[in-house]
Protein backbone atom coordinates (compact mmCIF):
# COMPACT_ATOMS: atom_id res chain seq x y z
CA UNK A 1 0.00 0.00 0.00
CA UNK A 2 3.18 2.36 -0.01
CA UNK A 3 3.14 2.81 -3.26
CA UNK A 4 -0.09 4.41 -3.39
CA UNK A 5 2.13 7.64 -1.19
CA UNK A 6 4.22 7.34 -4.72
CA UNK A 7 0.71 7.75 -6.51
CA UNK A 8 -0.53 10.47 -4.41
CA UNK A 9 2.94 12.49 -4.12
CA UNK A 10 3.26 12.40 -7.67
CA UNK A 11 -0.69 14.14 -8.65
CA UNK A 12 -0.27 16.64 -5.36
CA UNK A 13 2.46 17.99 -7.84
CA UNK A 14 0.75 17.41 -10.76
CA UNK A 15 -1.90 19.19 -9.64
CA UNK A 16 -0.06 22.53 -8.06
CA UNK A 17 2.20 22.73 -11.36
CA UNK A 18 -0.66 22.83 -13.32
CA UNK A 19 -2.17 26.13 -10.92
CA UNK A 20 0.55 27.24 -11.19
CA UNK A 21 0.63 27.48 -14.94
CA UNK A 22 -3.29 29.05 -14.52
CA UNK A 23 -2.54 31.30 -11.72
CA UNK A 24 0.31 32.87 -13.67
CA UNK A 25 -1.78 33.69 -16.14
CA UNK A 26 -4.25 35.23 -14.61
CA UNK A 27 -1.61 36.90 -12.57
CA UNK A 28 0.47 38.22 -15.50
CA UNK A 29 -1.27 38.05 -18.74
CA UNK A 30 -4.78 38.61 -17.76
CA UNK A 31 -3.95 40.69 -14.47
CA UNK A 32 -6.97 39.21 -13.13
CA UNK A 33 -6.53 39.47 -9.12
CA UNK A 34 -9.43 37.65 -8.38
CA UNK A 35 -9.14 34.33 -10.07
CA UNK A 36 -5.45 34.62 -9.35
CA UNK A 37 -5.86 34.59 -6.12
CA UNK A 38 -8.35 31.96 -6.02
CA UNK A 39 -6.25 29.59 -7.55
CA UNK A 40 -3.38 30.25 -5.09
CA UNK A 41 -5.92 29.50 -2.17
CA UNK A 42 -6.53 26.48 -3.99
CA UNK A 43 -2.88 25.39 -4.88
CA UNK A 44 -1.76 26.11 -1.26
CA UNK A 45 -4.98 23.72 0.19
CA UNK A 46 -4.17 21.06 -2.01
CA UNK A 47 -0.58 21.08 -0.56
CA UNK A 48 -1.38 21.66 3.11
CA UNK A 49 -3.94 18.86 3.05
CA UNK A 50 -1.22 16.23 2.11
CA UNK A 51 1.48 18.16 4.50
CA UNK A 52 0.54 14.87 7.21
CA UNK A 53 1.24 12.08 4.58
CA UNK A 54 4.38 14.39 3.37
CA UNK A 55 7.01 12.31 4.81
CA UNK A 56 6.10 9.09 3.35
CA UNK A 57 5.46 10.85 -0.25
CA UNK A 58 9.14 11.65 -0.24
CA UNK A 59 9.78 8.28 0.89
CA UNK A 60 8.13 6.78 -1.65
CA UNK A 61 9.43 8.99 -4.32
CA UNK A 62 11.62 8.08 -7.46
CA UNK A 63 11.10 10.13 -10.37
CA UNK A 64 14.53 8.22 -11.70
CA UNK A 65 12.98 5.30 -12.26
CA UNK A 66 9.52 6.29 -13.41
CA UNK A 67 8.51 4.02 -16.56
CA UNK A 68 6.31 7.17 -17.88
CA UNK A 69 8.47 9.64 -18.19
CA UNK A 70 9.83 8.27 -21.19
CA UNK A 71 6.69 7.42 -23.24
CA UNK A 72 5.62 11.23 -22.39
CA UNK A 73 8.60 13.05 -23.89
CA UNK A 74 8.32 10.53 -26.95
CA UNK A 75 4.49 10.89 -27.61
CA UNK A 76 4.23 14.85 -27.69
CA UNK A 77 0.53 15.01 -26.73
CA UNK A 78 1.04 17.85 -24.75
CA UNK A 79 1.89 20.43 -27.61
CA UNK A 80 -0.15 23.61 -27.47
CA UNK A 81 -0.76 26.36 -30.09
CA UNK A 82 -3.04 28.48 -28.74
CA UNK A 83 -3.75 29.93 -25.08
CA UNK A 84 -7.05 27.99 -25.03
CA UNK A 85 -5.68 24.73 -25.34
CA UNK A 86 -2.95 26.50 -22.70
CA UNK A 87 -5.71 27.03 -20.25
CA UNK A 88 -7.67 23.33 -21.06
CA UNK A 89 -5.01 21.31 -20.69
CA UNK A 90 -3.60 22.72 -17.18
CA UNK A 91 -7.40 22.85 -15.76
CA UNK A 92 -7.96 18.93 -16.48
CA UNK A 93 -4.14 18.25 -15.82
CA UNK A 94 -5.64 19.16 -12.35
CA UNK A 95 -9.07 17.83 -12.65
CA UNK A 96 -7.82 14.20 -12.72
CA UNK A 97 -4.68 14.93 -10.59
CA UNK A 98 -7.51 15.66 -7.63
CA UNK A 99 -9.66 12.60 -8.88
CA UNK A 100 -6.77 10.31 -8.80
CA UNK A 101 -5.89 11.66 -5.08
CA UNK A 102 -9.66 10.88 -4.19
CA UNK A 103 -9.47 7.58 -4.93
CA UNK A 104 -5.91 6.65 -3.36
CA UNK A 105 -7.24 8.51 -0.27
CA UNK A 106 -10.01 6.04 0.19
CA UNK A 107 -7.43 3.08 -0.67
CA UNK A 108 -5.92 4.18 2.52
CA UNK A 109 -9.14 4.80 4.41
CA UNK A 110 -9.02 8.09 4.57
CA UNK A 111 -12.29 8.92 3.35
CA UNK A 112 -12.75 12.19 5.35
CA UNK A 113 -9.63 13.55 3.68
CA UNK A 114 -10.80 12.19 0.15
CA UNK A 115 -13.68 14.42 0.72
CA UNK A 116 -11.81 17.36 1.16
CA UNK A 117 -10.34 16.51 -2.67
CA UNK A 118 -13.52 16.13 -4.22
CA UNK A 119 -14.65 19.76 -3.04
CA UNK A 120 -11.18 20.72 -4.74
CA UNK A 121 -11.86 19.14 -8.06
CA UNK A 122 -15.66 20.76 -7.48
CA UNK A 123 -14.07 23.85 -6.90
CA UNK A 124 -11.54 23.65 -9.85
CA UNK A 125 -14.92 23.66 -12.29
CA UNK A 126 -15.88 26.70 -11.11
CA UNK A 127 -13.08 28.50 -11.87
CA UNK A 128 -12.30 26.96 -14.59
CA UNK A 129 -15.83 28.70 -15.76
CA UNK A 130 -14.80 31.78 -14.87
CA UNK A 131 -11.46 31.46 -16.43
CA UNK A 132 -12.50 30.53 -19.67
CA UNK A 133 -14.78 34.12 -19.59
CA UNK A 134 -11.76 36.14 -19.04
CA UNK A 135 -10.00 34.27 -21.90
CA UNK A 136 -13.31 34.99 -23.74
CA UNK A 137 -13.42 38.63 -22.43
CA UNK A 138 -9.57 39.26 -24.27
CA UNK A 139 -10.12 37.45 -27.38
CA UNK A 140 -13.90 39.66 -27.73
CA UNK A 141 -11.32 43.34 -26.56
CA UNK A 142 -8.50 42.13 -29.16
CA UNK A 143 -11.36 42.22 -32.14
CA UNK A 144 -12.25 45.85 -31.02
CA UNK A 145 -9.25 47.27 -30.99
CA UNK A 146 -9.15 49.87 -33.77
CA UNK A 147 -9.75 53.34 -34.72
CA UNK A 148 -12.28 53.83 -36.85
CA UNK A 149 -15.74 51.61 -36.56
CA UNK A 150 -18.29 51.81 -40.00
CA UNK A 151 -21.57 51.26 -40.26
CA UNK A 152 -23.29 50.38 -43.53
CA UNK A 153 -26.44 52.59 -44.40
CA UNK A 154 -27.77 51.61 -48.23
CA UNK A 155 -30.06 54.71 -48.24
CA UNK A 156 -26.90 56.98 -47.84
CA UNK A 157 -24.21 54.91 -50.10
CA UNK A 158 -24.90 57.22 -53.43
CA UNK A 159 -26.34 54.08 -55.12
CA UNK A 160 -23.51 51.64 -54.21
CA UNK A 161 -25.14 48.34 -52.57
CA UNK A 162 -23.81 47.32 -48.66
CA UNK A 163 -21.97 44.74 -50.43
CA UNK A 164 -20.02 47.29 -52.71
CA UNK A 165 -19.42 49.61 -49.43
CA UNK A 166 -18.12 46.53 -47.75
CA UNK A 167 -15.51 45.70 -50.14
CA UNK A 168 -14.66 49.19 -50.18
CA UNK A 169 -14.38 49.58 -46.46
CA UNK A 170 -11.89 46.01 -46.47
CA UNK A 171 -10.08 47.20 -49.31
CA UNK A 172 -9.48 50.50 -47.17
CA UNK A 173 -8.41 48.41 -44.10
CA UNK A 174 -11.05 48.78 -41.87
CA UNK A 175 -10.96 46.64 -38.83
CA UNK A 176 -14.70 46.68 -37.91
CA UNK A 177 -17.79 46.59 -39.75
CA UNK A 178 -21.39 46.81 -38.75
CA UNK A 179 -24.18 45.74 -40.93
CA UNK A 180 -27.21 47.97 -40.10
CA UNK A 181 -30.35 48.04 -42.17
CA UNK A 182 -33.78 49.29 -40.80
CA UNK A 183 -35.22 49.05 -43.62
CA UNK A 184 -34.62 45.65 -46.01
CA UNK A 185 -37.28 42.36 -45.33
CA UNK A 186 -35.22 39.92 -42.96
CA UNK A 187 -34.36 37.45 -45.75
CA UNK A 188 -32.22 40.34 -47.81
CA UNK A 189 -30.61 40.90 -44.47
CA UNK A 190 -29.86 37.50 -43.65
CA UNK A 191 -28.36 36.84 -47.70
CA UNK A 192 -26.63 39.94 -47.49
CA UNK A 193 -25.04 39.23 -44.01
CA UNK A 194 -24.15 35.79 -45.39
CA UNK A 195 -21.63 37.12 -47.76
CA UNK A 196 -20.43 39.87 -45.92
CA UNK A 197 -19.18 37.62 -43.01
CA UNK A 198 -17.28 35.72 -45.74
CA UNK A 199 -15.96 38.60 -47.12
CA UNK A 200 -15.36 39.71 -43.45
CA UNK A 201 -13.78 35.94 -42.46
CA UNK A 202 -11.19 36.26 -45.37
CA UNK A 203 -10.19 39.56 -44.28
CA UNK A 204 -10.03 38.87 -40.55
CA UNK A 205 -12.73 41.77 -40.07
CA UNK A 206 -14.53 42.34 -37.01
CA UNK A 207 -18.28 41.78 -38.32
CA UNK A 208 -21.18 42.79 -36.00
CA UNK A 209 -24.70 42.78 -36.79
CA UNK A 210 -26.95 45.53 -35.79
CA UNK A 211 -30.34 44.32 -33.72
CA UNK A 212 -30.67 41.18 -35.20
CA UNK A 213 -29.81 38.63 -32.94
CA UNK A 214 -30.87 35.75 -35.32
CA UNK A 215 -28.86 36.69 -37.80
CA UNK A 216 -25.56 37.66 -36.02
CA UNK A 217 -26.33 33.86 -35.27
CA UNK A 218 -26.99 32.02 -37.92
CA UNK A 219 -24.07 33.71 -40.31
CA UNK A 220 -21.67 33.41 -37.00
CA UNK A 221 -21.01 36.57 -36.96
CA UNK A 222 -18.37 38.18 -34.17
CA UNK A 223 -21.26 40.09 -32.55
CA UNK A 224 -24.42 41.39 -32.54
CA UNK A 225 -24.86 45.10 -31.82
CA UNK A 226 -28.36 46.35 -29.48
CA UNK A 227 -30.76 49.46 -28.33
CA UNK A 228 -32.13 50.79 -25.62
CA UNK A 229 -35.59 49.30 -26.41
CA UNK A 230 -33.98 45.54 -27.49
CA UNK A 231 -34.18 42.40 -25.21
CA UNK A 232 -31.89 42.90 -21.98
CA UNK A 233 -28.17 42.03 -22.59
CA UNK A 234 -28.60 39.47 -20.11
CA UNK A 235 -31.21 37.23 -22.19
CA UNK A 236 -28.83 38.30 -25.33
CA UNK A 237 -25.93 36.64 -23.90
CA UNK A 238 -27.80 33.81 -23.18
CA UNK A 239 -28.76 33.08 -27.08
CA UNK A 240 -25.33 33.99 -28.18
CA UNK A 241 -22.86 32.82 -25.44
CA UNK A 242 -19.60 33.98 -23.95
CA UNK A 243 -17.81 33.92 -27.56
CA UNK A 244 -19.72 36.57 -29.49
CA UNK A 245 -19.76 40.19 -28.15
CA UNK A 246 -22.89 42.56 -27.48
CA UNK A 247 -22.53 46.14 -28.18
CA UNK A 248 -24.92 48.52 -26.61
CA UNK A 249 -26.52 51.75 -27.57
CA UNK A 250 -26.27 54.28 -25.12
CA UNK A 251 -26.86 57.67 -23.94
CA UNK A 252 -26.13 58.36 -20.83
CA UNK A 253 -24.32 57.55 -17.85
CA UNK A 254 -26.78 55.59 -16.61
CA UNK A 255 -27.57 53.56 -19.60
CA UNK A 256 -23.30 52.84 -19.55
CA UNK A 257 -23.46 51.75 -16.34
CA UNK A 258 -26.71 49.22 -16.71
CA UNK A 259 -25.07 47.40 -19.66
CA UNK A 260 -21.68 47.55 -18.27
CA UNK A 261 -23.33 45.98 -15.40
CA UNK A 262 -25.48 43.76 -17.70
CA UNK A 263 -22.32 42.29 -19.30
CA UNK A 264 -21.71 44.21 -22.66
CA UNK A 265 -18.67 43.88 -24.39
CA UNK A 266 -18.69 47.49 -25.66
CA UNK A 267 -21.36 50.46 -25.61
CA UNK A 268 -21.81 52.88 -28.15
CA UNK A 269 -21.65 56.69 -26.96
CA UNK A 270 -23.60 59.11 -28.57
CA UNK A 271 -25.08 61.08 -30.30
CA UNK A 272 -22.44 63.40 -30.12
CA UNK A 273 -23.89 65.55 -33.04
CA UNK A 274 -26.65 65.89 -34.60
CA UNK A 275 -27.43 63.20 -36.84
CA UNK A 276 -30.58 62.06 -38.88
CA UNK A 277 -28.93 58.60 -39.93
CA UNK A 278 -30.79 56.93 -36.78
CA UNK A 279 -34.41 57.82 -36.70
CA UNK A 280 -35.61 57.39 -33.37
CA UNK A 281 -32.79 58.39 -31.69
CA UNK A 282 -32.34 61.40 -28.43
CA UNK A 283 -31.04 64.67 -28.90
CA UNK A 284 -27.18 64.90 -29.27
CA UNK A 285 -25.64 64.28 -25.71
CA UNK A 286 -22.71 66.62 -26.60
CA UNK A 287 -19.13 66.08 -25.89
CA UNK A 288 -19.99 65.81 -22.24
CA UNK A 289 -21.27 62.28 -21.73
CA UNK A 290 -18.15 61.38 -24.28
CA UNK A 291 -16.17 62.87 -21.25
CA UNK A 292 -17.76 60.60 -18.73
CA UNK A 293 -17.02 57.59 -21.11
CA UNK A 294 -13.65 58.44 -21.14
CA UNK A 295 -12.83 59.00 -17.41
CA UNK A 296 -14.91 56.52 -16.25
CA UNK A 297 -15.68 53.67 -18.95
CA UNK A 298 -13.40 50.60 -18.19
CA UNK A 299 -14.72 48.49 -20.95
CA UNK A 300 -14.70 49.40 -25.12
CA UNK A 301 -16.44 52.44 -26.48
CA UNK A 302 -17.33 54.20 -29.49
CA UNK A 303 -18.42 57.37 -29.86
CA UNK A 304 -20.88 58.48 -32.64
CA UNK A 305 -23.65 60.07 -33.70
CA UNK A 306 -22.94 63.02 -36.51
CA UNK A 307 -18.99 62.71 -36.40
CA UNK A 308 -17.69 64.33 -39.54
CA UNK A 309 -14.11 64.74 -40.41
CA UNK A 310 -14.60 68.65 -39.83
CA UNK A 311 -15.60 68.07 -36.55
CA UNK A 312 -13.21 64.67 -35.70
CA UNK A 313 -10.85 66.54 -33.85
CA UNK A 314 -13.15 67.42 -31.07
CA UNK A 315 -13.85 63.84 -30.58
CA UNK A 316 -10.42 62.82 -30.46
CA UNK A 317 -9.06 65.27 -28.58
CA UNK A 318 -11.76 65.12 -25.63
CA UNK A 319 -9.89 61.18 -25.35
CA UNK A 320 -12.17 58.68 -27.62
CA UNK A 321 -9.87 55.90 -29.04
CA UNK A 322 -12.75 54.67 -31.60
CA UNK A 323 -15.41 56.52 -33.47
CA UNK A 324 -18.10 55.11 -35.39
CA UNK A 325 -19.32 57.23 -38.59
CA UNK A 326 -21.84 56.52 -40.69
CA UNK A 327 -22.44 58.40 -43.34
CA UNK A 328 -19.77 60.75 -43.47
CA UNK A 329 -18.06 57.63 -44.73
CA UNK A 330 -20.95 55.76 -46.89
CA UNK A 331 -21.72 58.89 -48.30
CA UNK A 332 -18.53 59.71 -49.33
CA UNK A 333 -17.66 59.79 -53.27
CA UNK A 334 -14.45 57.63 -53.12
CA UNK A 335 -14.53 55.69 -49.73
CA UNK A 336 -10.40 55.05 -49.92
CA UNK A 337 -9.70 58.38 -49.65
CA UNK A 338 -11.96 59.69 -47.29
CA UNK A 339 -11.07 57.09 -44.72
CA UNK A 340 -7.51 57.70 -45.53
CA UNK A 341 -8.42 61.41 -44.86
CA UNK A 342 -10.25 60.32 -41.46
CA UNK A 343 -7.50 58.24 -40.25
CA UNK A 344 -4.39 60.26 -40.69
CA UNK A 345 -6.60 62.75 -38.87
CA UNK A 346 -7.52 60.59 -36.08
CA UNK A 347 -3.59 60.04 -35.40
CA UNK A 348 -2.13 63.73 -35.75
CA UNK A 349 -4.49 64.68 -33.32
CA UNK A 350 -3.64 61.49 -30.87
CA UNK A 351 -0.09 62.72 -31.69
CA UNK A 352 -0.28 66.35 -30.70
CA UNK A 353 -2.37 65.27 -27.79
CA UNK A 354 0.68 63.10 -26.70
CA UNK A 355 2.76 65.47 -26.97
CA UNK A 356 0.52 67.78 -24.90
CA UNK A 357 0.76 65.26 -22.10
CA UNK A 358 4.38 65.14 -22.26
CA UNK A 359 4.80 69.25 -21.33
N1 LIG B 1 -26.31 55.20 -33.25
P1 LIG B 1 -23.94 59.28 -38.60
S1 LIG B 1 -26.19 57.67 -33.61
C1 LIG B 1 -26.36 54.24 -35.54
O1 LIG B 1 -26.21 57.59 -30.62
C2 LIG B 1 -26.27 55.38 -34.61
O2 LIG B 1 -26.47 55.46 -30.51
C3 LIG B 1 -26.27 56.36 -32.60
O3 LIG B 1 -24.78 58.09 -38.02
C4 LIG B 1 -26.32 56.50 -31.14
O4 LIG B 1 -22.52 58.98 -38.42
C5 LIG B 1 -26.20 56.70 -34.97
O5 LIG B 1 -24.33 59.33 -40.05
C6 LIG B 1 -26.14 57.21 -36.37
O6 LIG B 1 -24.38 60.52 -37.86
C7 LIG B 1 -24.80 57.76 -36.70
Amino acid sequence: MDKLFRIIDANVNRASEGIRVLEDLARFYYDHKEISEKLKKLRHGIRKGMMSCLPQCIAERDSADDVGVQTSKELKLDDKSTLFELITANFKRLQEALRVIEENLKLLGEYEKSKEYEDFRFYSYAVEKEFYRLNAIADKRKKLETDLYCLTAEEYSKGRSNLDVVKALIKSGIKIIQYREKDKKLLEKYRECTEIRALTQTAGVTFIVNDDIHIAMLVKADGVHIGQDDLPVEKVRELVGEEMIIGVSTHSPEQAKAAIAAGADYIGVGPVFKTFTKKDVCDPVGLEYLEYAVKNVDIPFVAIGGIKEHNLSEVVSKGAKCIAMVTEIVGADNIEEKIISIRNQIRNRNEMENKKGDI
